[in-house]
């Protein structure tokens, strides 16, 4: 058993009281509101596909409660915990929909993760299962499912099975399955990490219903609504930002966009006129240099979300007289708290602040370094706490003790200050982890990877300044002996079995860091040396 075997932190039984009686936590499951869905909208289309195939609620609770008899038939329980690693298509919903019916919990892997990731989620979460597709982007999954399969018991897949369980196969006819209570666990969701390993984020269906309810009502969702899938589907952003969840919950339409570039995004807002969708601040910049020259309609989008990364004002500022629809800017994490701009913001207000927090009971803290209060509008450490943030990351005692204040306020890692008018501007970051355009890296992680490398004595990769992602990777590397090339330290990277996004943008070979000779000093700080010395002409930056 590993050591760190309290799975998940609850929210304090006052607490837990407080969020029921405002009124924020109802008492419902996922799997109990798509039934409702179901009745209420009917046929209405719930779904429509990339090739313009159209999936009704009806129909979509109808599949989930096939496939949660098959995941049944298959041995999968309440409570265990099932690996998903789908893209934007149709059957991502009904695998999702099915393991919350039968109270098992997706863990959501994202389409970039690899070898190295996936055998991580499974072994850490004692997956029983895991669900991907057979060929995506030209790299086929079932490679992973090899891997993945020396730990759990099933590997399913969307597509041509090779030799594992095909999903198609395993619509049963539909049986009374208990489900979960709405205070379980509904699933475990990514953080973006600073440490070596990826930390996972139990949420439960009160709290994450609650964030996905008052989210639709904060940006407006109706019946009429058409949500445009853009970002992978497992991301919480689209998730429930509103997202596809909020959507659903409005009784909406949700498009699934299988690529971001402007010409299959452009051509899928026309043919469907989509009317909101969300971006990472890059994505952004490219459909603001695309959208003058497309040959697409565009006018049906009413609000383009931007969010994940900080988006620089200049571009915000384009993007009303540009894309001729409303940006809300949206600074979230999947730990919990989501901030929004309103509808009703002055523009002023659009275009440099990362928006205030959906809830009433969201409860903010700006700190010093040693968690004392700063003056209003004063930058400092963001710390929060409130009805949809976690108490606890999943299997990880030793890292809450420092996540988390010993009143259960989330350290976000996020350098904010607050406006007179309540709003957030994220100034930078503490946390030891590199975002590139909005994907998430944890420094460690790569460095212990390249620390591997029979060439590298040392290393540590830092953040550099980047005009169109925001900050790339760089890995200065101290060689032992005779310098490797740069791409070798990069194919290491890669065939090491992380995602490529964590693959360094670029490698400087030293001869030694800044800061040796002061003793044995931490990464973070060694760290923090080099980012300061990529200031410095003639410093590792130029
Ligand atoms: C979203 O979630 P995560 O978990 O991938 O990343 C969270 C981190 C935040 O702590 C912050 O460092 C950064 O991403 N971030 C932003 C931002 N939105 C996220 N930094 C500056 N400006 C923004 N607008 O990224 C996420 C989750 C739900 C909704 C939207 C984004």
């Amino acid at each position: 058993m590993p050591a760190d075997r309290i799975d998940h932190v609850p929210y304090p039984p006052e607490f837990a009281a407080r969020y029921r009686e405002r009124g924020h936590w109802r008492g419902e499951t996922f799997g109990g509101l798509l039934r409702e869905w179901a009745r209420r909208y009917g046929d209405r289309t719930a779904i429509t596909a990339a090739d313009g195939t159209g999936l009704g609620y009806a129909e979509l609770d109808d599949r989930a409660d096939r496939l949660a008899a098959g995941f049944h038939g298959l041995g999968v329980r309440a409570g265990d915990r099932v690996v998903v690693q789908l893209p934007n298509v149709p059957e991502f919903f009904e695998v999702v929909f099915a393991l919350f019916r039968l109270g098992a919990l997706p863990v959501f892997a994202l389409p970039a993760h690899r070898a190295a990731e996936i055998s991580y989620f499974c072994e850490h979460t004692e997956a029983v299962a895991y669900v991907t597709t057979a060929v995506h982007e030209g790299f086929d999954h079932r490679e992973l499912a090899r891997e993945a399969a020396r730990t759990v018991r099933h590997a399913v897949i969307a597509g041509e099975p090779g030799e594992f369980t095909a999903l198609s196969g395993l619509y049963a006819e539909p049986r009374d399955l208990p489900g979960p209570e709405p205070s379980d666990l509904a699933f475990l969701q990514l953080s973006g990490g600073s440490t070596g390993l990826p930390k996972l984020i139990p949420r439960t269906h009160d709290d994450y219903i609650y964030s996905v309810r008052a989210s639709a009502e904060i940006c407006g969702l109706d019946e009429d609504s058409v949500y445009m899938c853009t970002l992978p589907a497992a991301h919480n952003f689209p998730l429930s930002s509103p997202g596809t969840l909020g959507t659903f919950y409005a009784g909406g339409r949700v498009v699934l966009c299988p690529r971001p570039d402007p010409g299959t995004a452009f051509a899928l807002i026309e043919r469907e006129r989509v009317t909101i969708t969300g971006v990472v601040p890059p994505l952004a910049l490219v459909w603001l240099d695309a959208a003058p020259r497309t040959p697409y309609d565009l006018s049906s989008l009413e609000i383009l979300q931007v969010g994940g990364a900080k988006f620089a004002e200049e571009a915000a500022r384009r993007v009303e007289p540009v894309l001729k629809c409303r940006l809300q800017q949206v600074f979230g994490m999947a730990e919990g708290l989501v901030n929004y701009t309103r509808d009703d913001d002055p523009d002023e207000i659009v275009t440099t602040t990362q928006g205030r927090p959906i809830s009433p009971d969201d409860e903010i803290r700006v700190v010093d370094d040693e968690d004392r209060e700063v003056p209003p509008g004063t930058p400092g450490h963001l710390l929060t706490r409130g009805p949809y943030t976690i108490r606890g990351y999943y299997r990880a005692e030793a890292h809450n003790a420092t996540a988390f204040t010993a009143d259960g306020f989330y350290r976000t890692g996020d350098i904010v200050r607050v406006t007179p008018t309540g709003h957030l501007v994220v100034e930078g970051r503490a946390k030891d982890q590199i975002n590139r355009g909005g994907e998430k890296i944890a420094a460690e992680e790569v460095e212990n990877v390249l620390l591997g490398h029979p060439a590298v004595a040392d290393v540590a990769v830092v953040g550099i300044p980047d005009d169109y992602l925001g900050e790339r990777t760089c890995a200065y590397v101290i060689p032992r002996g005779e310098a490797p090339r740069a791409a070798e330290i990069r194919a290491f990277v890669r065939r090491s079995g992380l995602a490529a996004f964590k693959v360094p943008d670029r490698v400087e070979f030293v001869e030694a860091f800044p800061v040796t000779g002061v003793g044995k000093i931490s990464r973070r700080r060694l760290r923090a040396a080099l980012r300061a010395r990529l200031d410095e002409p003639g410093g590792p930056g130029e």
